[in-house]
């Protein structure tokens, strides 16, 4: 039967072990608050039992001893123990409670018992000087005689289920009559395929057939057992109301305590059983994040939430309102300045580069128009194809995961966008020298036709009062204050129709600027409240990709 042991001479190293676990809680740490939880208990589970039982006593060998009713568990377990300690009975279900028994040192078995949940009062200690050195070998045993997992109390039904979650090594005992039984194998023996190297079937009762018959229904039950997913576990025929009729399992309780690695192998096949479980959850896609195409479109559908448009509008609008009012000739400059400032009017920026209230600035420091109906759904669709096209070939769940992220700040981007548009610099906060130029030379011809004018009005008052005449020098045939008149007026009008096309060209080009540093600051939005998210996820989904791959590591 040694060879039966599936796996039993593959020891299983601890560091190893530990290396897979703490693989499976990096894996939590990754998928957490993105996968359903549903999803993620038997990983839970797995972590907090495992964390449980290796801080607990490894000397120790905890051996459940499960089956359905009056298939002799209790005549086994007593038999075992040499001892009446477990109550057989005729009358069925009769064990409603798991007993326990140990050997050897009680030191770390009491706890492991606390964390199993046996009550102190269904627990013994098969340690006598009277036995001598005969229970030696089984030393480090802990054994339990579980309710029937086939009964009529659902009670009952549930602590086996419980405990078998926890135990290191399961002894189903099958009889004769029962050990076809749908139960235990579709329900039981099935589940715990991934756990054939602590897996022991034992058929009791092998007294009630006739010994011709008993290799038949041996061959019959292992190929049940091969059906199962079993195939290799050791199949041993025992009678438990005869002393030699144990002989055989008790040899093999002595060397499973003997090798300690039943807790290791039992907690490596849940880590198997876990990360096949999760494996649909995780494939082999490298995600390459967000791509620059539908990033480009996030950016377009949030410049029109953020009212770029309008405030690259008002840009060019401004440049030609503020370059008029510095260079335009000075008697209409006056009348420019009396009409609002086209920035000032969205609570951008004014002519002095002052912004708005600082306090005001941090929330909804702009009066840029609120977005229509149709940018808003540009802007939900930019964050689905965002999505989307990050989320493209994930597993299960992973998708989703990324739709969330991309819309988890949703609510945030409004205050953020206007803080982005307010906080730009539209490149209209100082005044461009040749302004000052064009309008230091619209000052200059405005002075000499006032000094033109002045002039002339000054000689016409003389000559009124019959007083002596001014000298009026000539250029050419035309008196010098008439040319200043008319030349002052005439260059005024000349300079400012020679500006207005500079100027219109000069606006157009002070929009593109804005509307390159708008988009930039709006861009950056993008990045910080929905692509960084999209990115963390895919982020969380690499690390636990890499997580399982190393749980899967034997
Ligand atoms: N002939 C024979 N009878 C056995 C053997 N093992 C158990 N029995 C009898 O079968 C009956 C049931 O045994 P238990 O040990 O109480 O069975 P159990 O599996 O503990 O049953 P529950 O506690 O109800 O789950 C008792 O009358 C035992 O004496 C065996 O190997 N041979
Ligand atoms: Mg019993």
């Amino acid at each position: 039967m040694r060879e039966a042991f599936r796996g039993g001479d593959q020891r299983v190293d601890p560091d190893l072990l530990l290396g897979r676990l703490d693989a499976v809680r990096r894996f939590l740490a990754a998928a957490d608050g993105r996968l359903p939880d549903a999803q993620l208990v038997p990983a839970h589970t797995l972590v907090e039992r495992a964390g449980a039982r290796l801080a607990l006593s490894r000397d120790h060998t905890v051996v459940a001893l499960a089956g359905a009713t009056g298939s002799g568990k209790s005549s086994l377990f007593n038999a075992l123990a040499r001892l009446e300690l477990s109550p057989v009975g005729v009358r069925r279900p009769t064990t409603g409670v798991a007993h326990a028994c140990v050997w050897g040192p009680q030191e770390g078995a009491a706890r492991l018992l606390d964390w199993v949940g046996v009550l102190p009062r269904h627990r013994f200690v098969r340690e006598s000087p009277l036995d001598a050195d005969d229970e030696a070998a089984l030393h480090g045993l802990v054994l339990l005689d579980l309710p029937d997992f086939d009964s009529v109390q659902r009670s009952h039904r549930l602590e086996v289920d419980r405990l078998l979650g926890l135990v290191d090594l399961v002894v189903w005992v099958v009889d004769p009559q029962k050990y076809a039984d749908r139960v235990i194998h579709t329900s039981y023996l099935r589940e715990f395929h991934r756990h054939r190297d602590v897996t022991l079937v034992v058929l009791n009762q092998a007294d009630r057939l006739p010994p011709a018959e008993l290799p038949r229904v041996q061959a019959d039950l292992r190929r049940l057992l091969d059906a199962d997913g079993l195939d290799g576990v050791p199949l041993l025929a025992t009678t438990a109301t005869h002393p030699d009729g144990i002989a055989e399992l008790r040899a093999a309780l002595e060397r499973t305590v003997a090798e300690r690695q039943a807790a290791l192998r039992r907690l490596a096949g849940d880590v198997d059983g876990v990360v096949a479980g999760l494996d649909e959850l995780v494939g082999t896609a490298r995600p390459g994040g967000p791509d620059d195409a539908t990033a480009d479109e996030l950016t377009r559908a949030l410049a029109g939430t953020a009212g770029v448009p309008a405030v690259t509008e008002a840009v060019q609008r401004a440049y030609r309102h503020r370059a008029v009012a510095s260079t335009g000739w000075p008697l209409v400059r006056g009348w420019r300045r009396l009409r609002p400032d086209p920035l000032r009017r969205l609570h951008l920026p004014g002519p002095t580069g002052d912004a708005a209230d600082p306090a005001e600035s941090l929330v909804a420091a702009t009066s840029v128009p609120d977005p229509t109906a149709a940018q808003r759904s540009a802007l939900g669709l930019a964050i689905r194809a965002v999505a989307d096209h990050a989320g493209a070939g994930l597993p299960a769940g992973w998708p989703n995961a990324v739709t969330d992220a991309a819309r988890s700040r949703l609510g945030d981007l409004p205050d953020a966008l206007d803080r982005a548009v307010a906080g730009s610099d539209l490149g209209l906060n100082r005044r461009p020298f040749w302004w000052r130029l064009v309008g230091t030379v619209q000052w200059l011809v405005t002075l000499a036709a006032v000094a033109g004018l002045g002039w002339l009005v000054l000689g016409y008052a003389l000559r009124a009062l019959g007083l002596p005449e001014l000298d009026n020098p000539r250029v050419g045939e035309v008196p010098l204050p008439t040319l200043l008149l008319l030349g002052g007026l005439l260059a005024g009008l000349l300079v400012a129709a020679l500006t207005r096309p500079v100027v219109r060209w000069a606006a157009r080009r002070a929009r593109r600027r804005a509307e390159q540093r708008l988009n930039a600051a709006v861009a950056a939005v993008g990045q910080e409240y929905v692509l960084a998210p999209v990115r963390d996820v895919l982020t969380s989904y690499d690390e636990a990709r890499d997580a399982l791959r190393d749980a899967a590591r034997r």
